[in-house]
C-alpha cells in the first residue's frame, strides 16, 4: 500500500499543493509574434524546444528558404531567458548531419553484420505491424519490450500501452536519477523531478556531492549557480577529482570514492551534536528525529576520517558552515546517481541532511513545484496485461515505480526467460550500447530476440543489430507533446514545433506512432489527426491556446516555490505519516535500513584504478560526437591519471593508451592527461566517446567508451539502479 503511494507520487510531482491552487498563466500572456512555417507560408523565426539534452531550453530557429540557418536561445522562454549552451547552438549540426538515417531500413543479411536495404514507409510499417500481431498472438503482448527516451517517445508509449505490454523502461531511471527520486520520495513524499528544483541563486552555501556543474551543463542551472556564487555563496565540492566546480570551491573535499554516505552521516552528527540543525522546522515538519539522533551518535567526523580520507577538522568546519547558513543551503541532490549500488541510501542521506538544515521548501534550498492543470483525451481503457512486468519494478526491485521501469531488468528477463521470455525490443531514442552498462550482455540479449526495431536519427552502433530501422525526423523538424514543467519557480508550458520540413524520408514520431496505431487497429487511442489538435486539447484548461503558445514558445505561470508561500494545509508531505520521514518505516518494511548506514565499496585490486566518468560541457551523452560544430570543439576524450599513477605505470602525458578492466576488456586507444587534479586511486574519462559505428564518420574511433569498460555493476536492491563505478582499469601502453 505504501509503495502504491510511492509510485503514484512519481506522476503527481506537484502533490503538495492543493488542487484549488492550480496555477494560471501570467496576466500578460505571450508577448511576441514569432510566425514560422504554417502551411506553405515561409516566415522568419520559429520558437521551439531544444533536444540536444534533457534540460529542454527554449530556442528560436531562424529559417530562410526552408533551411534552418541559425538556432539561438529564446529570450521569452522562462527557463533559459535567451541563453543557450554550445550544444543548443549546434542544433543545425544534427539537422544537417550527412550521416543521418535517411530512409527506413530492413535487415538484409545476418543480424549484427549491419547490412540493410532501404524500404518505403508502407513496407516498413506493414512489416512491423505484421510482426507485432504475430507476437501478440503467439507469445502475448507482454513479450514486446519498449526502450524509450526523450520527449518524442510519449506517443510511442501510448501505442505500446494500447498494444498491451507493461514492459517499458528508460535509462533515466536505472542508469540516472532513479535512486535519487526514490530516496527523496521516501523522505519528503515527493520526488524531485527534472529540472531539479535547487535554489542555487539564493543559496548561502552550495554543496555539490559529485555533481560537476560547469562540466555538467544545464544552462539555467549553471547560470543560477554562477549567480549564487557571485552573490557570495560558499561552495563545498565533494569530488575525488578537481572538477571545474571544485576549482571554484571554498572547500574541495577529495573524497575516497564510494564513501559519501560516511561523510553525510558525520555531517549529520555534527549538526545534531552541536545543535546546529533547524530545530523549529524539524519539530514542525519531521518525524523520527530521536531515532536519527541516536543512529548518528557514533558517526563522528573522527569515525569518518579514515573512511573518507577527509580530515575530521574539515568535516566539522564544513558542517558548521552549513549550520550557520541554514536554511539557505542548497544540497544539490545530484542527477546521475547510479554509482555504487547503495545509491537510494545515499540519496536518503542527502535528503535527511537537507531536512536537518530546514532547506526543503525554503529559499536557497530546494524549492517546491506548482501544479499546472492540463487537458487530456478521453481514451478507451488500456488493456490490462495478463502477466506482470518482466523487469522486476515493484517486485524484485520493490521501490522502482512501474511507470518508469528498469532497463537492465528487461535485459535480464530477455537473457533468462524469467519471468517469461521477451521476444522483441522496440528502441526509441535510447542508445543502449552506450548508456546501459555491460554492453556484451545487451548484445547477447539481442541475440535471443525475434525482432529488434530501432527508431533513431543517427546510425549509432546498435543499428547494426536491428531488423528494422525507422528514421525519425529531428527535433527541429517535428512536433512533440508539449513540455510541462512544474518544478520551476514559475512553472511553464513549452512547445516543440517544426522549423522546417523533415529531410530525406524521415518522419516525426507522432506520425509513425499514429500510422502504427492504424495498422494495429488502435486508432481510438489517438483521437486527433494533427499534433496541433493534440496540443489544443492539452492546453484547454490553461487559458492559452495553441496559436499563442506556438507564437512565443513558452508560457509561464505564477508559482508558490516556498513553504512560506503556502497556507498551513498546503504544507503537508506526501509520505505515509504526512511528515518528513527521517526514519523510514517503508524501508524497514522492505527489510532495508530505515536510516542510511555506510557500507564499504569494493576496492581496486593492486595495479588498478577505479574508473569514474562524467560530462564535457560541449557534448551530450553519446549523441553529439558526430555533430560537425561540436566535434570541432572536442573530438575525443582523454583519460585523467594522477601523476603518481602515471609514474607507476610509465605512461606519459599525451600518450595514447588502451584501458584494460579487471575482466580483461580493453578500450579503444585514448590519450592520457596526467594531472594532480584527481586522486591516485581513480582514472576519469568523459562519457560518450569511443563509438564503434563506422557510419558515424566524425565520431567513429575517437577516444574510448566508458561504457565498454563497464562489465560489472552493483545493482541497488531497492530500485534496480546499476551502480557503475565498480569497474577498475589500468592503462596499457598501446
Ligand atoms: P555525475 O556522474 O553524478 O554527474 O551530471 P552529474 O549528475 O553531475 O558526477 C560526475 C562527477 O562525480 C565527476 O566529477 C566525478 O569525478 C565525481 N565522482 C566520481 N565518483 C565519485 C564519488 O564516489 N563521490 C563523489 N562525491 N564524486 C564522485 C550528470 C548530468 O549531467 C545528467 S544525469 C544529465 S542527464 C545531463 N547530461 C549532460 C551531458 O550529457 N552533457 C553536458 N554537457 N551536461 C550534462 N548535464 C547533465
Ligand atoms: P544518448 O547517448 O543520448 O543516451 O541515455 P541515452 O538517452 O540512451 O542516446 C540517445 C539516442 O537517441 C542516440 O542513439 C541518438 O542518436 C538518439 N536520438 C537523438 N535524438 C533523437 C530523436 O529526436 N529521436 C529519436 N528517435 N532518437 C534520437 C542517457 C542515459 O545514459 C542517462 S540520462 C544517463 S545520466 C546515464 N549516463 C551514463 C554515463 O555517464 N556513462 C555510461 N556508461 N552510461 C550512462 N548511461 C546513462
Amino acid at each position: 500500500m505504501k509503495s502504491d503511494i510511492t509510485r503514484r507520487r512519481f506522476l503527481e510531482t506537484a502533490a503538495t499543493l492543493g488542487a484549488g491552487a492550480v496555477a494560471m498563466p501570467a496576466a500578460a500572456g505571450p508577448k511576441t509574434q514569432q510566425p514560422g512555417w504554417r502551411g506553405s507560408a515561409r516566415v522568419e523565426k520559429i520558437a521551439t524546444t531544444c533536444e540536444l539534452c534533457f534540460w529542454r531550453c527554449g530556442v528560436l530557429a531562424s529559417v530562410a528558404d526552408g533551411k534552418v540557418v541559425r538556432v539561438e536561445g529564446n529570450p521569452e522562454h522562462p527557463q533559459n531567458l535567451g541563453r543557450l549552451c554550445a550544444r543548443g547552438n549546434a542544433g543545425t549540426g544534427l539537422l544537417y548531419d550527412p550521416d543521418r538515417l535517411k530512409t527506413p531500413l530492413l535487415r538484409d543479411g545476418p543480424r549484427g553484420e549491419g547490412r540493410f536495404r532501404p524500404v518505403g514507409w508502407n513496407e516498413a510499417l506493414d512489416f512491423l505491424a505484421e510482426k507485432l500481431v504475430k507476437l501478440r498472438k503467439e507469445h502475448g503482448p507482454e513479450s514486446v519490450a519498449f526502450f524509450p527516451h526523450g520527449n518524442g517517445a510519449r506517443f510511442f508509449s501510448t501505442l505500446m500501452r494500447a498494444y498491451g505490454t507493461p514492459n517499458s523502461a528508460e535509462p533515466s531511471f536505472a542508469q540516472c536519477r532513479g535512486p535519487r527520486e526514490v530516496g527523496y520520495n521516501l523522505t519528503f513524499g515527493q520526488p524531485l523531478g527534472s529540472p531539479e528544483p535547487v535554489d542555487l541563486e539564493e543559496a548561502r552555501v552550495v554543496v555539490l556531492i559529485g555533481s560537476h556543474l560547469g562540466e555538467n551543463v544545464f544552462t539555467s542551472q549553471i547560470t543560477a549557480f554562477a549567480t549564487g556564487l557571485s552573490r557570495g555563496a560558499k561552495l563545498i565540492a565533494v569530488d575525488p577529482r578537481f572538477s571545474t566546480a571544485a576549482s571554484k570551491a571554498d572547500w574541495w573535499l577529495p573524497i575516497r570514492p564510494g564513501t559519501d554516505i560516511a561523510l553525510l552521516l558525520a555531517w549529520m552528527n555534527v549538526l545534531i551534536s552541536e545543535n546546529l540543525y533547524d530545530k523549529g522546522y524539524i519539530d514542525s515538519y519531521a518525524a523520527g528525529f530521536d531515532q536519527l539522533a541516536t543512529h548518528v551518535r557514533e558517526f563522528t567526523p573522527e569515525w569518518a576520517e579514515p573512511i573518507t580520507e577527509i580530515p575530521s577538522a574539515k568535516i566539522r568546519e564544513t558542517a558548521r558552515a552549513m549550520g550557520a547558513a541554514k536554511p539557505a543551503v542548497a544540497i544539490h541532490p545530484g542527477r546521475h546517481v547510479t554509482w555504487y549500488g547503495d545509491d537510494t541510501q545515499r540519496a536518503r542521506a542527502m535528503a535527511i541532511l537537507t531536512a536537518l538544515l530546514g532547506s526543503w521548501g525554503r529559499k536557497g534550498g530546494i524549492f517546491l513545484p506548482t501544479p499546472i492543470d492540463r487537458g487530456s483525451f478521453d481514451l478507451p481503457d488500456f488493456p490490462e496485461p495478463k502477466r506482470g512486468r518482466a523487469d522486476g519494478a515493484g517486485t524484485r526491485f520493490p521501490l522502482a515505480p512501474e511507470e518508469l521501469g528498469v532497463t537492465n531488468g528487461l535485459i535480464d528477463a530477455t537473457l533468462s526467460g524469467d519471468p517469461y521470455p521477451l521476444k522483441a525490443w522496440i528502441v526509441y531514442g535510447q542508445n543502449m550500447l552506450e548508456s546501459i552498462p555491460q554492453p556484451a550482455r545487451t548484445v547477447e540479449a539481442i541475440g535471443k530476440l525475434d525482432l529488434m526495431v530501432v527508431v533513431d536519427v543517427l546510425p549509432v552502433d546498435q543499428i547494426r543489430y536491428a531488423d528494422l530501422v525507422l528514421p525519425e525526423a529531428t527535433y527541429l523538424e517535428r512536433y512533440d507533446p508539449p513540455t510541462i514543467v512544474e518544478s520551476a519557480k514559475r512553472p511553464f508550458i513549452a512547445v516543440r514545433s517544426p522549423a522546417c520540413e523533415p529531410l530525406f524520408e524521415s518522419k516525426p514520431g507522432w506520425w509513425i506512432a499514429r500510422e502504427m496505431a492504424k495498422r494495429l487497429d488502435l486508432l481510438a487511442y489517438f483521437p486527433w489527426e494533427t499534433p496541433e489538435q493534440h496540443l489544443e486539447k492539452i492546453l484547454a484548461p490553461t487559458g492559452i491556446n495553441a496559436k499563442q503558445l506556438l507564437n512565443c514558445g513558452a508560457v509561464s505561470f505564477p508559482g508558490k516555490p516556498y513553504l512560506e508561500d503556502r497556507s498551513p494545509d498546503e504544507r503537508s508531505f506526501g509520505t505515509a505519516s504526512g511528515k518528513i520521514e527521517l526514519y523510514s518505516q517503508e524501508l524497514a518494511d522492505h527489510h532495508a535500513d530505515p536510516m542510511p548506514r555506510y557500507t564499504a565499496p569494493s576496492l581496486p585490486p593492486k595495479g588498478f584504478l577505479r574508473l569514474i566518468y562524467g560530462r564535457a560541457p560541449v557534448h551530450s551523452f553519446a549523441r553529439s560526437q558526430n555533430n560537425e560544430a561540436l566535434s570541432a570543439l572536442m573530438n575525443e576524450n582523454e583519460v585523467w591519471l594522477h601523476t603518481s599513477s602515471a609514474l607507476a605505470t610509465g605512461v606519459k602525458d599525451g600518450e595514447r593508451v588502451v584501458l584494460e578492466n579487471g575482466d580483461g576488456v580493453r578500450s579503444s586507444p585514448v590519450r592520457v592527461r596526467v594531472t594532480e587534479g584527481i586522486r591516485n586511486d581513480c582514472a576519469y574519462m568523459v562519457h560518450g566517446f569511443g563509438q564503434q559505428s563506422k557510419a558515424l564518420r566524425r565520431a567513429h574511433g575517437r577516444g574510448a567508451s566508458d561504457n565498454s569498460l563497464m562489465s560489472r555493476v552493483s545493482v541497488d536492491p531497492l530500485t534496480g539502479g546499476t551502480g557503475m563505478r565498480v569497474n577498475f582499469v589500468r592503462p596499457v601502453r598501446a
